[in-house]
């Protein structure tokens, strides 16, 4: 019973994460198809009690985000703006897109605050871990660790830049406003996800060294007063999101905190020094960027259109 199900990129790293979720939230399938790049068809895959041949890919254009800011497409953090997708129907036929990563870990955390005192402008410092240029990246990332320390050149194939013991601005192609793609999409996607045309959202986005998980420092202005106090209780209460914020031992979230969780974890909830008469907040953020911020997303979108 339950839909027909097809994993697009079943060997990449949210692929692989895909198929774990559904096992581990029991999320119900009539079929499921796995489906990669031609490289991959014809190789065999066992999932739950079967196994599978995965089958090439073909249409070129069937990825999530691609049709992110086509109108009439929701993009849908379930925790965030599941009313996006009101008019959807199972089996009506249509498309909902998942956000990207940053953005999904970056609302999860901001929206419960947008709701109680209004965000006019965040301003997003991102530390990008491997995962989020997939599964060979994540290996290179580890052949590279042991390259450097036992002193041999570091393979570069999937980034020109040495990665182990390093960071580099993010890969992906710098427009000619001087924003590179991955800082205009949490510009764009928090647009539409939040329906406010006039939040002013600026970004830079960093690789860091990091297996899987991204972490994010976050510094909100808000319309209307909101405390710091008021802040962590709304974020106690907020459905997704953990708190650890002991400031009397110095332990605020790190990437491997929330590695295979699905909350993400808050810290570092302050008042913003700088913008005394206004309304301020900083905040740092961790969350698992394949599995909050892409399959279980995904697979939460799915459970709510059911
Ligand atoms: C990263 N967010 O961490 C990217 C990867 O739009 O879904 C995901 C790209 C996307 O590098």
């Amino acid at each position: 019973d339950g839909p027909s199900l097809a994993v697009v990129g079943v060997t990449g790293a949210v692929g692989q994460e895909f198929l774990r979720v559904i096992t581990d939230r029991d999320f119900p399938y009539r079929s499921i198809k796995m489906l990669a790049s031609k490289r991959s068809a014809g190789k065999r895959i066992g999932f739950e009690d079967g196994e599978y041949v995965i089958e090439e890919l073909r249409t070129e254009s069937l990825t999530a985000s691609a049709f992110r800011m086509d109108e009439g497409v929701p993009l849908v953090i379930p925790e965030v703006n599941p009313d996006a997708m009101a008019h959807v129907r199972v089996g009506k036929g249509g498309l909902i897109a998942n956000p990207n990563c940053s953005t999904i870990i970056c609302l999860m955390a901001a929206t419960p605050l947008h709701r109680h005192a209004k965000v006019i402008r965040m301003v997003v410092s991102t530390y990008q871990a491997a995962s989020g240029a997939g599964a060979a990246a994540m290996e290179e990332l580890e052949l590279q660790t042991r390259e450097v320390l036992e002193r041999k050149p570091p393979t570069c194939n999937i980034f020109k830049t040495q990665y182990a013991f390093n960071l580099f601005s993010h890969n992906a192609p710098v427009g000619e406003n001087g924003y590179n793609e991955e800082e205009m999409k949490l510009v764009k996607e928090t647009k539409k996800i939040w329906n406010d045309s006039n939040v002013l959202v600026t970004a830079t986005c960093i690789r860091v060294p990091v297996m899987r998980a991204h972490a994010e420092s976050i510094n909100l202005q808000f319309e209307k007063p909101l405390d710091e106090d008021t802040a962590r209780d709304i974020l106690k209460k907020a459905a997704g999101v953990s708190i650890i914020d002991d400031r009397a031992s110095n332990r605020f979230p790190t990437p491997l905190d929330v590695s295979n969780k699905d909350d993400v974890a808050v810290g570092r909830i302050r008042q913003d020094l700088s913008q005394a008469g206004k309304h301020g907040l900083d905040i740092f953020v961790c969350g698992d960027q394949i599995r909050k911020g892409a399959a279980l997303n995904a697979i939460q979108i799915a459970e709510l259109l059911l």
